[in-house]
This record gives C-alpha cells, structure tokens and sequence, in this order.
C-alpha cells in the first residue's frame, strides 16, 4: 500500500481493486448516516420504543467507530483487523439479542430470555475468535462450536421461548419478530461462510470474494437491517395505536 503525503496529513492510497479497502470505507459511511437517522428519529414514536430505536442507533455506532479503525488498520498494515471486528462484534451482536427482548417486552419477556441470548451468542464469538486468531489449527473444531451456539440461538428465536412470546403479543411485534428471525437465520449465515474464505487451505477466498468483504457485507445487511425492522414496528405500532385512540 503506497502512502503520500497530503496537506491534510498522511492518507494512504486506495488501488481501485481493492475490495476490502472500499467496503471498510463505505461500511464506515453507511454505519454513520444509520446512526444518525436511527438517534434522529427515536423520540418521534411512542415512549415504549424509545429504548429499542436507541439501541438499533448504538449498534450502528458501535459498529461506525470500529469501521473507522479497521478501515485505517487495512490501509496502514494491510491485514485483515481480526481484532477490533470481533471487539465489535462482541459488543454489537449481545445488543441485537437485547433487541429481540426489548421488542417483546410487551408481551412480558423476562430478563433470563435476554442473558441466555447473550450468553449464547458469546459463546459463538468467543469460539469464533480463537478458532480464527488464536489457535488456526483447529479452526474447524472451533467453528464447529460456535455453530452450535449459533443453531441454539436460531432453534430459540424461531421454536422457542421467544415465538411463544411474539405470537401472544400478535400484531406489528410478531411480525417485526419474524423478519429479525429471518435476518439471524439467512443474514447471519453469511459469517460462516466468511470464516470458511478465511480459513487458509478451505476455500481461500470465495472466487475472490476475500473473507473481509463477505464480514463486510454481513454487517451492512445486519446490523442496518435489524435497526430498520425495529424503526419500522415503531412507526407501525405507533400509527396503529393513534387511530385507536
Ligand atoms: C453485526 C455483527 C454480526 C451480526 C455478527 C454475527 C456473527 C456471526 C453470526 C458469526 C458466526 C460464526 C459462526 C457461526 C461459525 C464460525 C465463526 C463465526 C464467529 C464467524
């Protein structure tokens, strides 16, 4: 990666087939203006949801401030940022559990439903972390777990204690539910299969599609997507309950 010097400083120059580069950059981007949008409009919705759009404008955030650094560490070391994208994750993915008991809520989920997700889903990280950075040999063995975790995670929202609650409480919540339910099924799938293109000696990028730019993708459509299914229940449920009253 060459560098020149700019009246602004050093900036380092970005070669036009650089993938992952560009979609750090534009990842970067799009996670600000959702942050912005997302803070923006929480209190033009009813009170109860005031939380959850919060958190959809954190998760957002979160995830902008780490795509700043990564997005320098790529055009500066020129590696993949293993490090601060799980940081990320770990922060961000326990914040999209909290979504889903946020959202039900109204239809009395309990606290325990909340920390067996994040218990759950950091499991999956954590197991993911070393499987990528720490102990590469048994990356497979590694995967395999945090898959595990991730097929409880799926089994619970779409079986379990969480479509109990979304079809007792009905309406806009139950088919917001649905979507994030397709957003952890098809839309978190996506990760894997980075981890696979990652993996040296498995499928070594994905016909050129390298393991950062399919993380890269993911994110958008997740943690962008998440945030919109939430906002949109809020301005659902919100106009649904004003024609009542
Ligand atoms: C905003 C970030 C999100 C939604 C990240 C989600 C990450 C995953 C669902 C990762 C899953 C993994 C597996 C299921 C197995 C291989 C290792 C991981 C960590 C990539």
């Amino acid at each position: 990666m060459e560098m020149f010097s700019s009246t602004m400083g050093l900036v380092s120059k970005m070669a036009s087939n650089d993938y992952v580069g560009f979609t750090f950059f534009v990842g970067c981007m799009a996670m600000m203006a959702a942050s912005v949008f997302f803070f923006f409009s929480m209190n033009s919705y009813d009170r109860k949801w005031r939380t959850s759009i919060l958190v959809s404008g954190l998760i957002t955030f979160i995830a902008a401030v780490h795509y700043w650094y990564m997005r320098d560490y790529w055009a500066t070391v020129g590696e993949s940022p293993t490090f601060f994208r799980y940081v990320d994750w770990v922060l961000t993915v326990p914040l999209m559990c909290v979504e889903f008991f946020l959202i039900l809520k109204v239809a009395g989920a309990k606290k325990t439903l909340m920390w067996r997700l994040i218990f759950l889903s950091v499991i999956m990280l954590v197991t993911g972390y070393i499987g990528e950075a720490v102990d590469r040999d048994n990356a497979w063995l590694w995967g395999l777990v945090s898959g595990i975790a991730y097929f409880v995670i799926v089994y619970d929202i779409w079986l379990g204690k969480a479509k109990k609650l979304a079809q007792e409480a009905g309406g806009a919540v139950l088919s917001a539910h649905k979507t994030l339910c397709w957003f952890v099924l098809v839309g978190w799938a996506i990760y894997p299969l980075g981890y696979m293109a990652g993996t040296p000696g498995w499928y070594d990028g994905l016909n050129g599609l390298s393991m950062d730019v399919i993380y890269n993708i993911g994110d958008a459509i997740n943690k962008i997507g998440f945030g919109l299914v939430v906002y949109n229940l809020a301005v659902t449920a919100s106009s649904n309950n004003s024609q009542t009253a």
